[in-house]
């Protein structure tokens, strides 16, 4: 009976649920402050961005694989469970073990409060939605487990109710009553308050953490004076404006990958939970390391400068064969060989280190921004001001070169150093230090799902090869000749080219294959290599069944 009493008695799954509601409620309070302090502080966005950047790059690799560009969600929703795993396990512990559940949750609060203020471009803020969040759910799952313990001593021992002494944490019955939330005591101060004002208060907790975040997110948006700043933005018009879409650039078929992908159709792909934002008035970039000169910009000194149009098409190393983390855009910047003319770099420099406000760093070779290609420091995408996600205000856009050592958004600094002497954020996870964009090709049309009826066809797709161009590309159905596909007009080197092939499907499955010839004369690879260290190879192959 002395284990018992020491227990309160409190059946295991009210324990859960104070514990779930009390963190819920701390959450949401923790939510509410970042939407006051700043958005990158609130507790879950500071654990989810630590955790990607101590993610092994195997974890990153499965991420992307599995949810894509949906990878941020994913996290946030498995931050999410564990945080209900460890708050029904708090809420047991406090019921079986107190003091023990209060002090786990208090210990995940500093936690989280550690985490958040050391995060690069962290406000001086930035620990309190962390303090908030785990001080309130600590207090709140005391008190709903204070409502349960006279009840949980009363049934277990009907007399024991009346006397304040039992139990290691004496309840007070007098302060609990067993009416509405908040009713207070009444003058039945002896009756053993009920499992129903356990559950309206712990329901009350729930709710309220739930307004919390909303109204926190809402306070979010409205406190976005960035983006607002950004739509009143108007970009001048360019010194070199980008040549017109040729005739016959777009195809224009149903499913195949349009040639100018608009901005919100344009993938993503950071390590930014919460997209940084950064106001045009307060950006600055800094260049230096070694140069003979070192220079400061602000937004409008670039702005000023003689702005040039051009086509990139951008690439993520960790696109697969056939995937969709590539796009084209016409960007409008400023030609990054000019800032570092005007710099001098040593000549023994080799590389220039880029980061962004959040901390991210990139390794671009010095060279990429010295020679004749469009390595540019843009601040429109087209034809708009950069979208939030996509570097507002200035982010590198560098042709030829992989995403993750050259395309630096919320870019504040260049760093003109060497490959020995500095790494960047993914050659630190084992990536290659180097990333030039490989040849590939890939299949658009048809898709595999399609339900494709027998007769004449289009089989269709983009190939790119930045930097060199694409001159061909090649077919086999089945284990059939390699037939040359017609390309599209490229827009230029640099970007990505639509191709097609008329084909006259028969009943039955086929497998579809496409390979790639540059302007080089180099011809894709069939060797098969995954996304990490340097990009992925192999012939891209889609079976699609006719009916
Ligand atoms: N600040 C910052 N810039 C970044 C990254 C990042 O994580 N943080 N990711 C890079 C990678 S890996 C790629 S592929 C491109 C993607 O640019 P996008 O999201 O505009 O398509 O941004 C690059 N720039
Ligand atoms: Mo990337």
């Amino acid at each position: 009976m002395a284990g018992r009493a020491r227990d309160g008695g409190i059946p295991a799954p009210l324990a859960w649920v104070a514990g779930v509601a009390a963190v819920v409620l701390g959450a949401g309070l923790g939510e509410l402050a970042a939407g006051v302090v700043a958005p990158a502080s609130s507790p879950v966005a500071g654990v989810g961005s630590a955790l990607i950047d101590v993610a092994p790059p195997w974890a990153k690799d499965t991420a992307i694989a599995w949810f894509g560009t949906a990878d941020k969600i994913a996290l946030v929703g498995g931050i999410a469970l564990v945080m209900l795993v460890v708050a029904a396990l708090a809420g047991w512990l406090q019921a079986r073990r107190p003091p023990w559940g209060v002090v786990l949750i208090t210990v995940f609060g500093v936690a989280g409060a550690v985490v958040a203020a050391t995060r690069p471009g962290a406000v001086p803020l930035a620990w309190l939605p962390s303090v908030v969040a785990g001080a309130s759910g600590a207090v709140a799952l005391w008190l709903l487990l204070r409502l349960l313990r006279p009840a949980a001593a009363a049934s277990a021992d009907p007399s024991a109710a009346r006397s304040p002494q039992v139990g290691a944490d004496p309840p007070d019955p007098r302060a609990f009553d067993a009416g509405e939330p908040g009713a207070g005591a009444t003058a039945e101060g002896t009756q053993p308050p009920s499992r129903r004002a356990f559950f309206a208060w712990a329901g009350a907790a729930a709710g309220a953490g739930v307004l919390a975040v909303v109204v926190g997110s809402l306070r979010t948006t409205a406190a976005a004076g960035v983006a607002a700043a950004r739509m009143a933005l108007r970009l001048p018009t360019p010194a070199v404006a980008a040549s017109a879409v040729p005739q016959g650039a777009e195809l224009d078929l149903p499913g195949l990958a349009s040639v100018v992908t608009p901005n919100d159709r344009f993938y993503r792909i950071d390590t930014a939970l919460v997209v940084p934002e950064v106001n045009p008035a307060d950006w600055r970039l800094r260049v230096h390391g070694m140069v003979a000169e070192e220079l400061e910009l602000t937004w409008d000194e670039l702005l000023a400068l003689p702005l040039e149009e051009s086509w990139t098409t951008l690439t993520c190393v960790s696109n697969e064969v056939g995937g969709t983390l590539i796009g084209n855009a016409r960007w409008l910047g400023h030609p990054i060989r000019e800032l570092l003319a005007r710099a001098r770099p040593a000549a023994d420099a080799d590389m220039v280190l880029s980061r962004s406000i959040d901390g991210f760093t990139a390794s671009t070779p010095l060279e990429a921004l010295t020679d004749d290609r469009n390595a540019i420091l843009a601040v429109g995408m087209n034809g708009e001001p950069l979208p939030l996600e996509h570097g507002f205000p200035v982010r590198m856009v560098v042709p030829g070169l992989y995403g993750y050592v050259s395309a630096t958004k919320w870019v504040t600094d260049l760093e003109v150093t060497r490959f020995d002497r500095a790494r960047a954020y993914w050659t630190d996870r084992g990536w290659s230090e180097r990333g030039p964009i490989k040849l590939q090709s890939r299949i658009d049309v048809p898709r595999k799902a399609q339900g494709l009826k027998a007769g004449d066809v289009v089989i269709a797709g983009v190939a790119w090869h930045q930097g060199v161009g694409v001159a061909g590309v090649e077919v086999q159905i089945d284990d059939g000749p390699w037939q040359e596909a017609t390309l599209a007009t490229a827009i230029s080197d640099d970007t990505w080219v639509q191709w097609s092939l008329p084909w006259t499907a028969t009943a039955g499955d086929h497998l579809l294959r496409c390979r790639a010839t540059g302007r080089d004369g180099q011809q894709q690879t069939p060797a098969r290599a995954p996304p990490a260290p340097d990009g992925a190879t192999g012939w891209h192959e889609r079976f699609v069944e006719v009916f």
